[in-house]
């Protein structure tokens, strides 16, 4: 992963025409185009009301299409928030997802470009679908949000570690 490291510039899009570049990598820039996404749910805090990710570890390799499934089961908005994480990574598109009369999910919005952070409100989910540029253990990963004791839910152990190999 050295190499790869060496390659990338400033940014995510610089990493991604550095990968494309990259003779041995080609399979890494054809997913960034298309390709089955590997699924990875995350839950965004508890239905009783625990503030924590779940699971609070989460390992990803570079070159690869995720779809990072963001799951807010619990009666409180949350952030997903990791610069770090921002920094080291593709993204294809976020989507905010819809459950219908018949149960099933399906896509209400699409948004492009460099995400930095997303806020999943109570009962919904939204998909983050990107892939990894550079590799690194990012420790980061928190919530915000403030909670009526006027700490924030990372205080009280929303946080988590994201290793990209
Ligand atoms: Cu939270």
């Amino acid at each position: 992963m050295t190499v790869t490291r060496r390659l990338l510039g400033q940014g995510a899009a610089a990493g991604f025409v550095a990968l494309a570049a990259a003779p041995g990598l080609a399979r890494a820039a054809g997913n960034l185009a298309g390709g089955d996404p590997i699924r990875v749910e995350l839950r965004l805090g508890t239905p009783e009301g625990r503030h924590v990710f779940a699971p609070d570890r989460l390992r990803f390799e570079t070159g690869r299409l995720y779809r990072l499934v963001l799951i807010n089961d619990s009666r409180d908005p949350h952030y997903f928030t990791s610069d770090e994480f921002a920094a080291r990574i593709f993204t294809r598109k976020v989507q905010v997802m819809q459950r219908g009369a018949d149960g099933r999910e399906a896509p209400l919005a699409e948004f492009k470009g460099t995400i930095r952070e997303i806020e999943v409100y109570p009962g919904h989910a939204a998909e983050w679908w990107f892939v990894p540029v550079q590799t690194g253990r990012i420790t980061d990963l928190r919530c915000g949000i403030v909670a009526p004791d006027g700490r924030t839910h990372a205080a009280h152990g929303m946080r988590g570690e994201i290793v990209i190999e």
